[in-house]
């Protein structure tokens, strides 16, 4: 069973290098009204360390992903990935472009949920990463991951890739409005969760922000789907 459920949703990004902006934001998140999950990139993990996740965790009762895009030989990722569970991540997010050794190394951990991203959102990922993007889809659904990224700034695609997987995976999307994709964009195409970074940290009231978004996902979703 998945810690983040399949429903849809907004992750927060928090690129922020300031810690205490960071447990602030998790805590304004953590009150808000919707479905919602944090993430904690590389960014902030360089600043405070595994420990941030510990205390990220510790103000928040919603689904803490680490987004460490492990991409290493299986050994070393799924170090990684554990120090990442242990300090209480939710779930961590993967490269699978390194193989189905290395996802099958962190899935066999059975500590958390295993994201591995599939098509990358920025103009760079058609010259390499598209080429891979069915086949790594097909491997997420072979292998039994929990989760996948799919590119936000090409609904296209985030159509076409989340039909080759089951419902028993959930899809998350970044690449709103900072990078040019429109919210709902992905969710009315069959992603699950849209991930928000700037959009949220960078506003005047990020929970309100938050909260405004997530009413407008559902608000697409609902006029497109009949959901
Ligand atoms: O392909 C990806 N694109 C992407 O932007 C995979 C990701 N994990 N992300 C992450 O989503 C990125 O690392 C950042 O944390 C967030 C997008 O932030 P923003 O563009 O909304 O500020």
């Amino acid at each position: 069973m998945s810690k983040l459920s399949k429903k849809p949703g907004i992750i927060v990004a928090l690129d922020i290098k300031n810690i205490d902006f960071a447990l602030n934001l998790a805590k304004e998140i953590d009150k808000a009204k919707g479905n919602y999950a944090l993430k904690i990139g590389r960014p902030l993990e360089m600043q405070g360390g595994k420990s941030i996740i510990s205390k990220i965790k510790e103000v928040s009762n919603i689904p803490l992903i680490y987004d460490g895009k492990i991409a290493d030989i299986p050994f070393i990722s799924s170090e990684i990935a554990e120090i990442a569970y242990e300090a209480g991540a939710d779930a961590v997010i993967m490269h699978s472009f390194v193989g189905s050794d290395v996802i099958k190394e962190i899935i066999n951990l059975n500590m958390g949920d295993v994201i591995t991203v599939v098509e990358m959102t920025h103009p760079g990922a058609v010259e390499y990463y598209q080429h891979y993007s069915e086949k790594m889809a097909e491997a997420a659904l072979k292998l039994g991951v929990n989760g996948i990224v799919l590119p936000a700034t090409r609904p296209e695609r985030v159509k076409k890739l989340s039909k080759l997987i089951s419902d028993s995976i959930y899809i998350i999307s970044p690449g709103i409005k900072a990078q040019g994709a429109k919210p709902g964009d992905a969710i009315i195409n069959g992603a699950d969760y849209e991930v928000v970074g700037r959009a949220i940290y960078e506003s005047e009231e990020p929970r309100k922000t938050a909260e405004a978004l997530y009413q407008e996902i559902i608000e697409r979703k609902r006029l497109t789907l009949n959901f």
